[in-house]
């Protein structure tokens, strides 16, 4: 993913600029002379401008992200492989082999509580995560691009076996 080496410097950023608004704030209103009501009204003004702001801002960023969010997509229901996955304490029923550069979708649930269902790559790195619910079936879509050693772990503590939940499979 190479979102992740974006997530310091935004932050670093955007601390910047709050730390920068607050100092400003600050120095502006060193020795004011002006009455309640006055600072009062400047402030609604202030929060009717930030909060229009913050609308604008996060409409944008949803509308800009939302295409890459890993909900499901129609035509993937319909044409991908499905892997039924049934999580029980404290193990995943897992095929041993799942095909490369294939839709895969599992369809996960869960026989007695919630469970987290999170596929790890040959490297260790979360590659996509749902959780495993009885009652009700949850899907989420993978294209495994390398082959290699896969493993699934329990993303949500279920029990007293919940640190050994795993399961292993490999993709060919
Ligand atoms: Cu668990």
């Amino acid at each position: 993913m190479a979102r992740g080496p974006l997530v310091l410097p935004l932050f670093l950023v955007l601390a910047a600029l709050a730390i920068a608004v607050m100092i400003g704030i600050a120095l502006s209103t060193r020795a004011s002379t002006l009455e309640l009501s006055a600072i009062q009204e400047r402030a609604y003004a202030l929060r009717r401008w930030w909060l229009s702001a913050l609308i604008v801002v996060f409409a944008a960023l949803f509308a800009i992200t939302i295409p890459s969010f890993p909900y499901l997509k129609a035509a993937e229901l319909t044409t991908a492989k499905h892997v039924p996955v049934t999580a029980e304490q404290f193990a995943f029923p897992m095929p041993a082999m799942l095909p490369v550069n294939t839709p895969i979708v599992f369809d996960v649930t869960s026989k007695d509580v919630n469970h987290g269902f999170g596929i790890y790559d040959p490297e260790s790195r979360l590659l996509a995560q749902v959780q495993a619910m009885p009652d009700y079936v949850n899907h989420l879509a993978v294209d495994f691009k390398e082959p290699g050693k896969y493993t699934v772990r329990c993303m949500e503590f279920c029990g007293v076996g919940h640190a050994y939940m795993q399961a292993t499979f490999e993709v060919r």
